[in-house]
């Protein structure tokens, strides 16, 4: 029912009275709670995506997960273990937001599985060896950051609450890449170029994280107005280069784009724009590891079952034993 509810998101929906004083109060910076009145369309597109962040949380997990078995020091492993723990957590906070707006856990669950809901692309991409783990926290949970910081201010309360807290982690999270970076950048010349490695295989795939070009972007105008997105996805995008393209000069590493350069004029680094080709086709489910990604899912939902029905049944026995006392 919700994936119909999805499609005809933004069609011809009459703008009320009621419509205009929602925008007033989004125009006045309020914030926007569960159970208050908001346009059908502001509700649709907030499930779509809340639960597209969530989803990315959690399936954003199984390309570090594969590496807790294999980092190479005690104090790594632990880091990455309590760092795959966090966007656990994040999924938690955010399909707990999405549920405050009228859809259930199993719902967004069912339309993850069955490729009816999205989780971001760059979970698409495999993780080859360490220094991925050191580019992913790098790039990234950066580029999240760069993305989440400005959602603590959407006008969704729920919402703008849970990346508080997710903001708080993904900085640490990012701090965490950055140094397996540097400790590889000045190892050995094997490690130094595994970093250069990870870097030209995670550099366009995290700009693509950003989203389309503004002029390809369906949803941007109505959910800036809206304040369900804080900024454009070029504006971010080129805030992430901005502030990374530094970093890669310290790390004594070099950016894949012979084009970069700043622009005296901009004030900006001038850079070219990843393949938007390969982004759709990853956006049609066509991505390398998509299959993988999803069937990883799905299996720990299956093998999941028993806990849920546990779970349930002792909720049953106690809701029957306070009837039976009461
Ligand atoms: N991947 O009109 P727009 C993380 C879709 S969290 C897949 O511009 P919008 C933490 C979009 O859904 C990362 N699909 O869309 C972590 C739409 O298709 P639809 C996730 C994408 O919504 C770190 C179509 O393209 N963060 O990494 C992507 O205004 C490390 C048209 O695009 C969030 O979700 C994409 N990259 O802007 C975890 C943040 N981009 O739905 C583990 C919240 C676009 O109509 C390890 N989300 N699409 O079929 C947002 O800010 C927005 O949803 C955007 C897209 C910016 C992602």
């Amino acid at each position: 029912m919700y994936a119909q509810m999805v499609k005809s998101e933004g069609s011809n929906e009459k703008h009320t009275e009621q419509d205009t004083a929602f925008q007033a109060r989004i125009d006045a910076g309020e914030k926007i709670e569960p159970k208050e009145w908001m346009p059908e369309g502001y509700r649709r597109t907030l499930i779509r995506q809340i639960g597209q962040h969530a989803h990315s949380e959690v399936v954003g997990q199984l390309p570090e997960g594969n590496w807790i078995t294999r980092a190479p020091t005690l104090e790594r492993k632990a880091n990455l273990l309590a760092k795959v723990q966090d966007e656990a957590g994040h999924g938690l906070y955010l399909y707990c937001a999405a549920e405050t707006l009228g859809v259930s856990r199993d719902e967004l669950y069912d339309m993850l599985h069955s490729g009816k809901m999205k989780y971001s692309s760059i979970f698409n991409y495999p993780t080859l060896t360490w220094a991925d783990m050191g580019a992913v926290g790098w790039l990234v949970d950066g580029a999240a950051i760069m993305n989440q910081v400005p959602l603590q201010r959407t006008s969704y309360g729920p919402y703008a609450r849970a990346m508080v807290r997710v903001c708080k982690e993904e900085s640490f999270h990012q701090r965490q890449g950055f140094h397996i970076m540097m400790t590889m950048c000045n190892g050995t010349d094997d490690q130094l170029r595994m970093a250069q490695d990870a870097l030209n295989r995670f550099w366009g795939p995290a700009l693509m994280m950003f989203g389309p070009s503004d002029e390809n972007s369906v949803h941007s105008a109505q959910n800036m107005a809206w304040k369900i997105k804080m900024n454009s996805n070029d504006e971010l995008r080129q805030k992430f280069v901005d502030e990374t393209v530094p970093q890669a000069e310290y790390l004594g590493l070099s950016v894949p784009d012979d084009t970069i350069t700043w622009n005296e004029e901009r004030g900006h680094y001038d850079f070219a724009e990843p393949d938007w080709n390969e982004f759709f086709e990853v956006l049609k489910g066509n991505g390398p590891c998509n299959t993988e990604r999803l069937e990883a899912r799905k299996n720990a939902w299956d093998e999941g079952a028993w806990v849920r029905d546990a779970m349930m049944a002792h909720a049953e026995k106690r809701a029957q034993r306070k009837k039976m006392a009461g």
